[in-house]
């Protein structure tokens, strides 16, 4: 075979966050960028040769492009088989499903997941491994070290494959195989849920909006909701994947699937409607005129997971990312699992899924997932909640009033601020961190501190340390301030402030949130004297 070594320099950007390399396509089309990157995952891991490698993509702008440049390099470095998605499509959780699946060695997702895509857009590279879960922090750090120092790459010099037909070809010993990307993910759908009774649900004429946002999803939720579950056509909306997505932000939240939110805040709506975001990972759940708040998502699923039958003699324990707001913790308590508490990213509940220390785990960003599978999962998420819909009858709204009157009803909010300049943004972190020893028992806006301190984690399963995960200020135990920047931008800073309330008095659960936390707000003005940083003190967007 005509394999060739390249010579080529490193680029000293290519760091990755809070869940792979994040860049703005322009700066993937750099000569070399994408190759440096893919041959640095290469040189970092050992013993692929003859193995199974993945590829997975959300279908965003420069996938295609990308995809073939990694067979090539792949094929070089003498992987034995490719199995790649058609049209490169892959969900981030159906790669991680078929990478267990077909045991391969590991996997490449093309995806930004909720960034924005098309030319001007971002585009990223994730890698999970043979469990099909994100990079510990321990693997990506090496591909970060070794993407430093990189001076050549092993490319094949071959035709461009034809991803556009299911097929099986022979490429100088490696095969390649171009797969239906839904079939085998969607039998495994089958297998964890009552497929018959959320079917029985759509034929009482529940009705339901799904919006793929014209990413990844679309054609799992045309054939799960309206092939097997019999949803009327029309149930998924925006369903074709777009290379820019037509346009639209694909992060399921308030803003960015406003279009939805007002749908089922109008009249004539749905009984559910859900989202998800570019990648399938992440899901939003709305009721008539009710959103759901992500947190309590979680907890809600915490309380039914034992009634389905899967996941019987598999009960461990449960996880939460430190942000996501503790109501989950609650339902956790009550049930007898333990609740563990990560820092942000996916790639923190690896080590406890693997270990079998956890079954179902979360984040405040709509992530969830289970044992199933090692990534997060949206369209599991949904299809859990309508088979909560199902075998209850109750609505979302009654599901999470339950949920209330139960244990209380947690507030969370989060205000996050776009578009900081990146050492303003490290400057005023900086500022906080230094004030954090000195804040306990300081009154500020009026309620006193009752503990501040940086999240610092040790993985209980490896023992890795991560620093610096964000600061928590606790006014008592379930108010409070969680303050970090994100570790998905692709260029700039985005400031999250999460705070959280737990208000006990029903009388009160229909207060507004902005109403409810208007202290905390204050609070975290203050402490971030974020007027300042941010060109505006009001957020850019709340979640
Ligand atoms: C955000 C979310 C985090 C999520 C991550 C990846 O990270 O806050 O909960 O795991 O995105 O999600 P950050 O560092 O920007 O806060 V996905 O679906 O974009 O891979
Ligand atoms: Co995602």
């Amino acid at each position: 075979m005509d394999i060739k070594a390249i010579q080529t320099k490193p680029y000293l950007d290519q760091n990755m966050g809070t869940s792979g390399l994040r860049r703005k396509v322009s700066v993937f089309r750099q000569p070399n960028y994408l190759e440096n990157f893919i041959q640095a995952i290469f040189d970092s891991l050992e013993g692929f040769e003859g193995k199974t490698l993945v590829i997975g993509g959300d279908g965003r702008f420069f996938g295609a492009e990308a995809a073939q440049t990694i067979i090539k390099i792949a094929v070089a470095n003498r992987f034995g088989r490719i199995i790649i998605g058609q049209n490169g499509l892959l969900s981030t959780p159906a790669t991680s499903y078929v990478i267990r699946k077909y045991h391969a060695f590991g996997g490449l997702i093309l995806s930004a997941s909720h960034n924005p895509g098309g030319p001007d857009g971002d585009f990223g590279i994730k890698y999970d491994n043979a469990a099909g879960g994100a990079a510990p922090p321990v693997l990506t750090d090496k591909f970060v070290a070794r993407s430093k120092t990189i001076d050549r790459y092993w490319i094949a010099n071959m035709p461009d494959i034809d991803l556009s037909a299911i097929r099986s070809l022979e490429v100088d010993g490696t095969t390649i195989d171009v797969i239906d990307p839904v079939s085998d993910y969607v039998s495994y759908m089958q297998e964890i849920f009552d497929f018959k009774a959320i079917r029985r649900l759509f034929s009482s004429g529940f009705r339901m909006t799904y919006d793929a946002m014209n990413a990844v999803t679309g054609p799992y939720a045309c054939r799960i909701f309206e092939d097997l579950l019999g949803a009327p056509k029309g149930t998924v909306i925006h369903e074709k994947p777009l290379p820019d997505f037509g346009g639209l932000h694909p992060e399921p939240n308030l803003t960015y699937a406003k279009h939805l939110v007002d749908l089922m805040y109008g009249e004539h709506v749905p009984d559910f409607a859900a989202a998800s975001d570019g990648d399938g990972d992440r899901y939003m759940i709305l009721g008539r005129h009710f959103f759901v708040n992500p947190c309590d998502s979680l907890a809600i699923l915490a309380e039914y997971i034992d009634t389905l039958p899967f996941y019987h003699g598999r009960m461990y324990g449960i996880a939460r990312s430190m942000p996501t707001a503790p109501s989950v913790d609650l339902v956790a308590e009550n049930k007898g699992y333990h609740c563990y508490q990560t820092p942000t990213g996916w790639k923190f509940f690896g080590s406890l899924l693997e270990a079998d220390k956890i079954t179902l785990c979360g984040e405040e960003s709509f992530g969830a997932g289970s044992s199933h599978l090692n990534e997060k999962d949206g369209l599991w998420a949904v299809l859990f909640w309508l088979n909560i819909l199902a075998n209850t009858g109750k609505t979302p709204e009654e599901l999470c009033r339950d949920l209330w009157r139960r244990y209380g009803r947690i507030y969370a909010i989060c205000h996050n601020y776009m578009g900081l300049e990146s050492e303003k943004a490290a400057q005023m972190m900086s500022k906080l961190t230094e004030k954090v020893p000195h804040l306990t028992g300081q009154i500020i806006a009026d309620m006193p501190v009752r503990e501040a301190f940086v999240f610092n984690y040790t993985d209980p399963v490896t023992d890795e340390v991560a620093q610096n995960q964000g600061i928590c200020i606790y006014f008592d135990q379930y108010t409070r301030i969680v303050i970090r920047l994100s570790g998905t931008d692709s260029s700039g800073a985005t400031l999250r402030i999460y705070m959280n309330k737990l208000v006990l008095d029903a009388k009160q659960f229909d207060v507004v949130p902005a109403e409810i936390m208007a202290d905390l707000i204050q609070a975290a003005r203050l402490l971030t004297d974020i007027k300042e940083y941010a060109t505006n003190e009001n957020p850019t967007f709340v979640t």
